[in-house]
């Protein structure tokens, strides 16, 4: 299992380490195979060092993209030694194995986040090296690969005591397609935020006739006086005409109250213009995310949580740790999302966030690194909004020709003392923490919703279905095999024992809903039947 190392093959573009390792390697008679400016830097240490080229008869050409692309390496580093064929291959061929490859990339994410020219950020995505780190990954049973400076001294201590472990190599192995794979997604990333842009940018702003034709329609305030509860006067102000409303042949503007409530008090530190849909995402996103004394963080897509999740305030980086499960929770959905956080963003909640297409970013702050992180990045919007802003206590909402105007769902029966214990045992501390964050992380998705939660994260969320059985359907699709053991919230009643039984079949271990159907005794006796504990709120939070 242990394999001694003879050849290594060294190309790396961050140096760190590097002469050391090379000393090390030398000091042990291996020989080194190295590209361009690695094999420069070694031999300005002093030690041999054999060009690739030397091994591969083949300059480093065009501009150092085709420098280790060669059957004479790439065969070195693949064959399988264990098998004679494979051996007596290389012996005709005249090629010489590797045992150790060492390689980091070019550095993309740098050169993208560095705000380079397009053609620039190109050239610096790696195609030789991840082959290098793929090839031999692949062959861990032969070679060790090594991404990371970090593991040098292990990888040399081993060395020098006989061999690399099989063990230490599948580890290797494991980090290096880690390695290749994180790459392969800040590649895309790239691509698609800048295919994005140009779409966006394609995308007519609107002619000169629509807009004259909006203005003198709504003009540029908006007032709204009416009876209710006492005499309730909006006066909104036209604040900002948007690029367009929620396509792009609708004509939009933003009118702002004067109250300065909601989503309204942000002020937009970075990006370009918020659009009308921004606006509405973003407001949801406070929504769930601001109302959670922990450090919460939602990730909204279309107005609904496609992750939710709060963290220990005694966490180290709790923020980061809230959008990290946030964002597991459906990392498909995620994509293109509009995020809320009640904390200042970290530096570690920025690196990831950066790794991600997001369109906004609301928080009540940000710490200086991580500004400087997310505002090198041109298409996300920046928020700041903080964490006490001051909410409307009246929501209005317009239906053709009028509009209707109610208080705002404000929530007294939060606390799990109030609920009453419908069916099983009384759950422990965990899982009814658990159970009190599905049921308010609940109520800021559209009904009929299902939430499913564990350790304060939500794995699934079924929103917006015509039935509850459908929402349950979605959800537990959603969670995958993490609907087994998690909790269930419904915004509303099961007016059938159906939709919870898809919930009791997936495994759910308790279920906090607000009770009330004239078939509760059906529902109580299914989730009774199954073992499983259930709780009534007795208010139910429909959210359309
Ligand atoms: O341009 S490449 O995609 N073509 C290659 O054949 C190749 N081989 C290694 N990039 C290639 N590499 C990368 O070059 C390595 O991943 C490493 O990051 C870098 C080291 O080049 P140098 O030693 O010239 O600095």
């Amino acid at each position: 299992d242990v394999v001694p190392v003879q050849r290594a093959l060294i190309s790396v573009s961050d140096k760190t380490g590097l002469v050391e390792l090379a000393a090390a390697l030398a000091a042990t008679g291996v020989e080194i195979v190295s590209t361009g400016s690695t094999a420069a830097a070694i031999r300005a240490a002093g030690h041999d060092v054999t060009d690739v080229s030397a091994v591969t008869g083949f300059p480093e050409s065009l501009d150092g993209r085709v420098k280790t692309l060669h059957p004479g390496v790439h065969a070195g580093i693949l064959a399988d030694l264990r098998l004679e064929a494979h051996e007596a291959q290389l012996d005709d061929l005249g090629i010489a194995a590797f045992q150790l490859v060492v390689v980091n990339l070019y550095p993309f994410v740098e050169t993208a986040l560095s705000g380079a020219a397009p053609a620039d950020v190109i050239e610096q995505i790696d195609i030789g090296g991840p082959a290098l780190v793929r090839a031999a990954a692949k062959n861990h049973a032969n070679v060790a690969i090594v991404v990371d400076p970090d593991d040098y001294d292990e990888v040399v201590a081993a060395i020098q005591t006989g061999g690399t472990p099989l063990t230490l190599r599948q580890k290797l192995a494991s980090l290096a397609f880690e390695h290749t794979a994180g790459y392969d997604l800040s590649v895309s990333a790239w691509f698609t935020e800048n295919v994005y842009d140009q779409w966006q940018d394609d995308a007519a702003a609107l002619d000169e006739d629509i807009l004259e034709e909006f203005d003198a329609v709504i003009g540029d305030t908006l007032s709204v006086e009416m009876p209710f509860p006492e005499t309730l006067v909006i006066e909104a102000t036209r604040s900002a005409v948007l690029r367009y409303g929620e396509n792009s042949h609708q004509a939009a503007a933003l009118y702002l109250g004067e109250g300065g409530e909601g989503i309204a008090q942000a002020v937009q530190l970075h990006g370009k213009e918020m659009s009308y849909n921004n606006y509405v995402d973003a407001d949801a996103a406070v929504r769930a995310a601001y109302d959670f004394a922990e450090p919460a963080v939602a990730i909204i897509k279309h107005a609904n949580p496609c992750g939710i999740a709060i963290a220990n305030p005694k966490a180290p980086d709790a923020i980061a740790s809230a959008h990290h499960r946030a964002h597991d929770c459906d990392p498909i959905s995620a994509f293109g999302g509009v995020i809320a956080a009640n904390r200042p963003v970290t530096l570690g909640m920025a690196e990831t966030v950066s790794q991600i297409f997001t369109e906004v970013l609301v928080a009540p702050g940000f710490e200086p690194a991580a500004f400087e992180l997310l505002s090198a990045k041109k298409n996300i919007r920046l928020l700041e909004l903080p964490a006490d802003y001051h909410r409307s206590s009246l929501e209005l909402r317009q239906i053709s020709g009028g509009l209707l105007v109610q208080e705002s769902d404000t929530f007294d029966n939060l606390d799990s003392s109030t609920w009453t214990l419908a069916a099983g045992d009384e759950v422990d501390a965990a899982t009814r923490a658990d159970l009190e964050f599905a049921w308010k992380a609940c109520r800021s998705v559209k009904s009929n919703a299902i939430l499913l939660a564990r350790g304060g994260a939500s794995v699934g969320v079924g929103m917006g279905q015509v039935n509850r059985v459908d929402s349950c359907h979605l959800a537990v699709l959603r969670a995958g095999d993490r609907a087994a053991g998690s909790v269930a919230a419904s915004d509303a009643f099961f007016p059938f024992a159906d939709g919870l039984q898809v919930l009791l079949d997936a495994g759910v271990t308790a279920v906090v809903q607000p009770g009330g159907s004239v078939r509760d005794a059906e529902v109580i006796r299914a989730a009774a039947d199954a073992g499983v504990t259930m709780y009534f709120t007795g208010e139910r939070h429909f959210f359309h």
